[in-house]
Order: structure tokens, then sequence, then C-alpha cells
């Protein structure tokens, strides 16, 4: 099964920020991440065996709500995407990223070397954009973090949620 956590944003904040990916897309082509689609991945597993899902499922892991404010976008060439995220990642969401990535290499998973990069992704093969339209005033109260299995099908990534872990 192929894993990661992420951070959901409520669906009107997702569509806002669809909203305001089609107006980009517009300008840079690629495609454009469905409003149920978006989230932010803390930590990206990969491929799991389905044994050890139990084990994810029961993470003794802990957090801070927060608010998650989305202030700037970018575009990284080297694999033309186009994200949004906030200016600095606040200190909740890089502590619970760590967390869980201390805790699933304790638990000997597979986790991603690089530092964690909050980002949310919007388009996917885009051009990179010249100018960008202003960001949408949005509300993201970060209240749980979630497992989510991902799938691919005919219309693209199918994101189906395994597991809930509210934060207090
Ligand atoms: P992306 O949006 O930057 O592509 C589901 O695939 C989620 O896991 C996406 O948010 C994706 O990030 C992330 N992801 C996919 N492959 C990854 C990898 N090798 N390392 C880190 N994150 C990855």
């Amino acid at each position: 099964m192929r894993l990661f956590f992420a951070l959901w944003p409520p669906l009107g904040a997702a569509e806002a920020l669809c909203a305001w990916a089609r107006r980009v897309h517009r300008k840079t082509g690629g495609s454009v991440v469905r409003a149920r689609n978006i989230h932010l991945t803390l930590a990206f597993l990969g491929e799991v065996d389905e044994a050890r899902v139990p084990d994810l499922k029961r993470l003794p892991i802990w957090g801070e709500r927060h608010a998650l404010p989305i202030e700037r976008a970018g575009y990284w060439a080297r694999n033309r995407i186009l994200w949004v995220g906030p200016e600095a990642t606040p200190a909740p969401a890089v502590t619970l990223a760590e967390r869980l990535r201390d805790l699933l290499a304790a638990w000997k998973f597979r986790t991603e070397r690089q530092p964690f990069a909050a980002h949310v992704t919007l388009l996917r093969k885009a051009r990179e954009p010249e100018e960008l339209p202003p960001l949408p005033e949005l509300d993201w109260p970060v209240q749980e973090f979630v497992l989510v299995r991902s799938r691919l099908s005919a219309e693209g990534s199918r994101y189906d949620v395994l597991e809930r872990f509210s934060l207090a």
C-alpha cells in the first residue's frame, strides 16, 4: 500500500485553492489537483506492507492544534509543481512532522531523508508562471492529521483516509 501522513484542509479552503489554481492553469497548463485531493504531506511512507498498517494506526503521537496560513506560492522547476504554503511553517506543524519522522524511523518504516518542506501541490506538470493572481483568503484550522492511502485510478490519484489522529 502506498501511504502518507497529511494535513487535510476543510472543503471550503480546498475549493478556494482549487479555484485559484484553475485561474493559474490558464497560463501554465498542467493538471489541477482536484479540491478533494488537496493536502499537505507531513511524512511520506511510500509502499508499506499491509500487515504493518495496524502499527501505523496506533502510533503514539500527539501534537498541538494550530492554524495553517496560506501566504505564498512557489514553483519547483525540478518537478514542475506549483504549490502554496505558509511564509514560515508554524512550529506545531514542524514539530509534528519531526515527531512523525522520528517515530516512523524508530518503528523501522522507511521515510524521506529530505527535510520537511511544507507545501500544498496545486498544479502538476505546469509551466513556470510569470505572474500569479493574489492568493484567496481562507481558514485552514489544523485539528487533526490523517493517515492516507494513495491509489492511482483512471481519473488520477485517489486518496482514502485510513485513520484520523486528533490534536490537543
Ligand atoms: P507532492 O505533492 O510534492 O508530489 C501523495 O503522493 C503525497 O505524497 C503528495 O503530497 C506528494 O508530494 C507526496 N510524495 C510523493 N512522493 C514523495 C516522495 N518520494 N517523497 C516525499 N513526498 C512524496
